[in-house]
């Protein structure tokens, strides 16, 4: 391994900026003559609008859907049959459809002043009944979030397995309803847009807090009737996506019209009401499962249904589908049975677009599955730890393609089990389960195992059915004239490290110092396309990218080289931050030098090619590869308050090569942290008319140091055979696996007072809640 190579715990280059306060996210963009903009918002979740009025002397300061002429409203289309498209306007025309939807877009030289235009507008709104519940939106007498479509399903999709004859020979079947609560993502840093018009270039720029900046050029193009070539888009410091800032927004239309159009800059940044309201929305799964075993727990088949509550319009391009196309295809998990019928409903409800966060729909069907595998273990008595393991696709099957097709390339997902069951010492906790709590409280251990799709290919993509296929990723590096390296690609870094990680790569192939690589990300005017940071695909995609074009350019530094030290190719190496031939050596500026600065010096044979190379990276295998991880959580339940308390919390994860370890558990502990808030707190919650319940911190309650304990951390690597050095993607999976590992917990403490719970958040009201049910249950039985 080089120094400071791909496994080096090298310090993150990002974080010299960020420790001092001196990154630059949106808002911290000052810009002569800019105006800022608010949005009034729908207050009610569905109503047909009857009229806008401009307040008096203010009609230039406020524009509506009316003023956007020329503007295409967002149609993230699918290409599956009987998918339906929503048509998304920028501002809303004839109907609203959530609460927080923009209606009109007020600007002024403050924000405080563009909320008081924002205010004074008059509007007329006749409020229709509202769709909230997602099984009610399927009900043929529902309301309708669209009048034109005649029902409320974006899509439905099947897969038909053979499963009624399994369920007349299966000894063991078990059935549950799961739900997951509907949540936000909550980046440190908002949504946020700044756009002007350069008149030097004749482009219009913007500034865009955003994971994917190529494809928000594209998006903007569209909507706008721009062309690309007159589109700029810079992504600033990102202070956290989580695949919230992955779709084209609204108010990044609307922003960058308003530049286009009056030629000078204007900015909107979102703030905590809007992202809890009327932006960011995710998770909310319905499931109904029914499991078949034999009597040792070993299951045979899955018939599941799942249900979708995506809200009332399809996002730019992941769409509306996405989400229950992903929970059909993962809900099997990493588990071994041949037998599976799935059908998925993406319903419509007047609830903010669902977009994409972080693991996408798999912390749910990871929930799903894991409680199910537990229950089935309850059923046949045995320990759930031992029925899982034997469950789980075994190392000698690898590589395994499994009953949906998905072809898991490597690894040992027992072994993860084995770990994680050690780091939590469950041998130990069953001892002092078995003598109890001095406190009196109850202790439990839940586990849970998922595998995870990373870093897919074109294909998987377009099976999905979105409008805009993310293809291959590209990098650029450049030697300068005095031996620095610059690395140049289009995705971007959005806390994830990849500054850090891109640098390491480079470093690993052309043994050049740490601290001689520069990294730019993400800005469409200097950096080959990318479809940008999601579906943990950066390291994959963009190192793999990165690591190709440093592998040409270390060949062409060779042949400059052999000249300089006049000796064969093959007897140069690079290494150590300098260019070796046996004991001689010179450095990378002097390459950099003779190509640049001396160039008559150099023969013939030299190409002319430079020391300057793209190259892309392609997935071998469409399928990608498949990082997989267990939790293992160990927790006290107060019966008293219905409180939990995570005494203990492991996390083993294998995602192949680890480029930078450090990086890799501070994704898997900050992952983990979301999963926590997804299992025990985390909800937006709506009332019957679609009025958002949690409209601030005070209602939305974030998991905070004192709920998140010191996590034990294990690794596998096992190389992917599929990807450069190994490497598998590893952003997401921590937030998958908490829910499942934790509600297992709890149900494990609870077991012997009759309690299973089958929603999450798990709060302690829900918790109570299950204890008198229970109890009531036991009650009527002993009269009975
Ligand atoms: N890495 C590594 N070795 C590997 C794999 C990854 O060192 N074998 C490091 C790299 O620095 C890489 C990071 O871990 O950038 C995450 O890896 P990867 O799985 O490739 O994910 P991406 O780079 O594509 O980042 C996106 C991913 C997603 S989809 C979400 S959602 C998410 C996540 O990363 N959002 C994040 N992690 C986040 N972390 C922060 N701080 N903020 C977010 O918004
Ligand atoms: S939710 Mo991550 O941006 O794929």
């Amino acid at each position: 391994m080089a120094k400071d190579g791909i496994g080096a715990r090298v310090i993150r280059k990002e974080d010299e900026r960020h420790l001092h306060g001196r990154g630059r996210f949106v808002s911290d963009i000052a810009m002569p003559g800019l105006s800022d903009v608010a949005f009034r918002r729908s207050a009610v979740a569905h109503g047909r609008i009857r009229g806008i009025t401009k307040p008096a002397g203010l009609e230039d300061r406020v524009f509506t859907a009316a003023d956007l002429t020329g503007v295409n409203p967002i149609l993230a289309n699918s290409g599956i049959p009987g998918f339906k498209t929503s048509n998304y306007p920028a501002l809303a025309t004839d109907k609203v459809r959530f609460v927080g939807e923009c209606i009109a877009m007020c600007i002024a030289p403050t924000r405080a002043e563009a909320e008081d235009v924002a205010e004074a507008v008059g509007l007329d709104i006749e409020e229709l009944p509202a769709v909230v519940d997602s099984l009610d939106a399927r009900r043929p007498d529902s309301p309708l979030v669209h009048d034109e479509w005649g029902d409320n399903l974006f899509l439905t999709t099947a897969v038909n397995g053979d499963i009624d004859d399994l369920a007349k020979t299966a000894p063991v079947k078990v059935s549950r309803e799961l739900n997951t609560g509907r949540q936000c993502m909550h980046p440190m840093e908002g949504k946020g847009v700044l756009a002007y018009w350069d008149f030097q270039a004749g482009q219009l720029v913007v500034y865009t807090s955003t994971q994917v900046p190529h494809m928000i050029r594209t998006g903007l193009s569209e909507t706008l009737g721009l062309d690309q070539a007159k589109i700029r888009v810079i992504p600033p410091d990102v202070g956290g996506g989580f695949g919230y800032k992955c779709v084209l927004q609204p108010e990044e239309i609307c922003v960058a019209w308003l530049a286009m159009t009056q030629r000078r800059p204007f900015r909107w940044i979102e703030d905590r009401r809007e992202h809890l309201t009327a932006g960011a929305n995710s998770r909310e799964h319905h499931y109904k499962l029914t499991a078949y075993a034999d009597e040792r727990g070993r299951l045979l088949g899955l018939d599941a249904e799942v249900t979708v509550s995506v809200g009332a319009y399809s996002v730019w391009p992941f769409t509306a589908c996405l989400e229950a196309a992903q929970a059909g295809g993962n809900l099997p998990g990493p588990y071994d049975f041949r037998v599976y019928r799935c059908k998925t409903f993406s319903v419509a409800t007047n609830k903010p677009p669902f977009t994409p966060y972080r693991g996408v729909a798999r912390p749910g069907v990871c929930f799903a599955i894991e409680l199910m595998i537990d229950a089935i273990a309850r059923e046949v008595g045995r320990d759930p730890m031992d029925v899982r393991a034997e469950n789980l696709v075994q190392a000698a099957q690898m590589p395994y393609t499994n009953v949906t097709g998905k072809h898991y390339d490597s690894g040992d997902y027992p072994e993860s089990l084995r770990m994680a069951a050690g780091l939590i010492d469950v041998a130990g906790v069953r001892k002092r389960q078995a003598s109890g709590e001095p406190d009196g409280r109850r202790i439990g251990v839940g586990f849970s195992t998922f595998t995870e799709q990373s870093a897919h290919g074109t294909k998987v993509f377009a099976s999905w059915g979105i409008p805009l296929v993310p293809g291959y990723e590209q990098a650029t590096v450049r030697l300068t004239p005095d031996g620095s390296l610059e690395i140049r690609a289009g995705i971007h870094t959005i806390g994830q490290g990849l500054e850090t990680t891109l640098s390491q790569v480079a470093v690993e192939e052309l043994g050049i110092a740490f601290d001689a690589v520069r990294v730019t990300l993400g800005d469409t005017a200097s950096t080959p396309y990318s479809t940008g940071a999601y579906a943990s695909r950066g390291m994959v995609m963009a190192g793999g990218a990165v690591s190709r074009a440093s592998i040409e350019l270390a060949r062409r530094i060779r042949r400059i080289a052999a000249h300089l030290m006049q000796c064969s190719e093959d007897s140069v190496e690079l290494k150590d931050g300098a260019i070796y031939s046996g004991k001689a050596s010179i450095s990378f500026a002097d390459v950099g030098k003779a190509w640049y600065l001396r160039p008559e010096q150099l023969p013939d044979n030299v190409d002319t090619m430079g020391l300057e190379v793209t190259e892309g990276y392609k997935p071998k295998v469409d399928s990608g590869v498949f990082t997989y991880s267990t939790h293992a959580a160990v927790v006290a339940v107060d019966e008293d308050t219905g409180q939990v308390e995570l005494l203990d919390y492991a996390v083993v994860d294998d995602c192949g090569r680890m480029v930078n370890p450090m990086i890799v558990d501070g994704q898997l502990i900050g992952g983990a942290v979301q999963g926590i808030g997804t299992a025990l707190f985390e909800e937006s919650p709506y009332d019957v008319h679609g009025q958002p319940l949690a409209s601030t911190l005070q209602d939305y309650t974030l998991p905070g140091a004192f709920e998140v304990p010191r996590m034990k951390m294990g690794h596998i690597e096992s190389l992917s055979p599929y990807s450069a050095h190994g490497m598998k993607g590893v952003g997401e999976g921590g937030a998958i696996a908490p829910p499942g590992a934790i509600v297992n917990a709890i149900n494990d403490a609870l077991k012997d007072r009759g309690v299973e719970l089958t929603r999450i958040p798990a709060t302690p009201e829900r918790i109570l809640e299950a204890l008198i049910r229970a109890e009531e249950k036991t009650a009527s039985e002993a009269v009975a």
